[in-house]
């Protein structure tokens, strides 16, 4: 039987695009999308589904032997902001479903591991603008620490094990098809929906959080390319940073504006902010451009076109 590749939490925001843009290179009977339920029917009836629970090692266990999956792509998590309210089902879903792929690969019943990070590894010491690759990372929420956890466990996996793991940390991710749910940064998303249906938005983030962001093309580009690359270029094992563009509640507004003359913006800031005010502005990602050169296509002005574009032929 060919080898295949598995998507865990594929109905999620990351999780839905990701697999459109793997069986558009692949095949659509190469890649298994999977979930804990249904809840999103077109990416179920687009391909092979099966309902797995990331937590559940036998049942990721299983479906990667009666398929002959190499590849895995681990996007099921729970984010900042719900992460915040269930500590505990945080920290059991995303170490547990990790330490399962990653005991997968050691036993080598798995050759391959894609599991992302996020900025949520920084936290209020970090040196906010232009943060480094190594750099101090002493995160606040629990989202953030399991994801500096799961990273210190990539590496060591990789270093003790040879396991081939490959992640980044990514920014908020904006797109227009599956919605986020329970990130700090999802009213960048929810912003552009607004627009639309109501010309109207309140940010739960005060109109000057400057966070990094990039589009959803660009967060599949990264990851394939990531995936793709030689191992002898990689020179990171944990979570490479990757940027594209950063900017404020206002700015993305105002952006917005230009577009929709009418839209008016408030702020109502709630336990979110807390969060966004402990993560970097902007991120220096010169090391995942120069190992498997990383680059982004879309600015703000761009990936607002495409946004309002797609969303208002959606909505009519
Ligand atoms: C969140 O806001 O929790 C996520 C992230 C930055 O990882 N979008």
């Amino acid at each position: 039987m060919p080898s295949k590749i598995l998507i865990i939490g594929a109905c999620g925001q990351i999780g839905t695009e990701l697999t459109t843009a793997l069986r558009a290179k692949y095949g659509v009977d190469t890649v298994i999308a999977s979930d804990i339920n249904t809840r999103n029917l077109d990416l179920v009836n687009s391909g092979p589904f099966e309902i797995i629970d990331a937590k559940n090692y036998n049942a990721i266990h299983d479906c990667c032997i009666q398929n002959n999956i190499k590849t895995v792509y681990l996007m099921a998590a729970l984010l900042s902001a719900t992460g915040e309210k269930y500590p505990m089902e945080a920290w059991d879903l995303n170490m547990n479903s990790l330490f399962h792929v990653l005991k997968l690969a050691r036993l080598k019943v798995i050759d391959k591991i894609f599991w992302p990070s996020s900025i949520a590894v920084f936290g209020p010491t970090t040196p906010q603008q232009n943060t480094p690759q190594h750099t101090i990372c002493e995160p606040t929420t629990v989202y953030g620490i399991t994801k500096q956890v799961g990273e210190r466990w990539c590496e060591y996996y990789h270093d003790k094990y040879g396991v081939d793991v490959r992640s980044v940390r990514y920014p908020g991710i904006i797109s227009h098809k599956a919605m986020p749910g329970g990130g700090t940064t999802d009213y960048a998303v929810e912003i552009y929906h607004k627009a639309i249906t109501d010309k109207a938005y309140t940010s739960f983030l005060s109109e000057d959080t400057e966070l990094p962001m990039m589009f959803m093309e660009d967060a599949i580009n990264a990851t394939i390319k990531l995936m793709e690359a030689p191992a002898e270029n990689l020179s990171i094992w944990s979570s490479y940073n990757v940027a594209a563009i950063s900017f404020t509640p206002k700015e993305v507004a105002e952006t917005i504006a230009k577009e929709i003359p009418d839209f008016k913006m408030n702020y109502e800031p709630d336990f979110r902010q807390a969060i966004a005010d402990s993560w970097p502005s902007s991120i220096d990602d010169s090391v995942a451009r120069k190992d498997w050169n990383w680059e982004h296509q879309f600015d703000l002005k761009k990936m607002t076109q495409e946004m309002l574009d797609n969303l208002k032929a959606k909505y009519s």
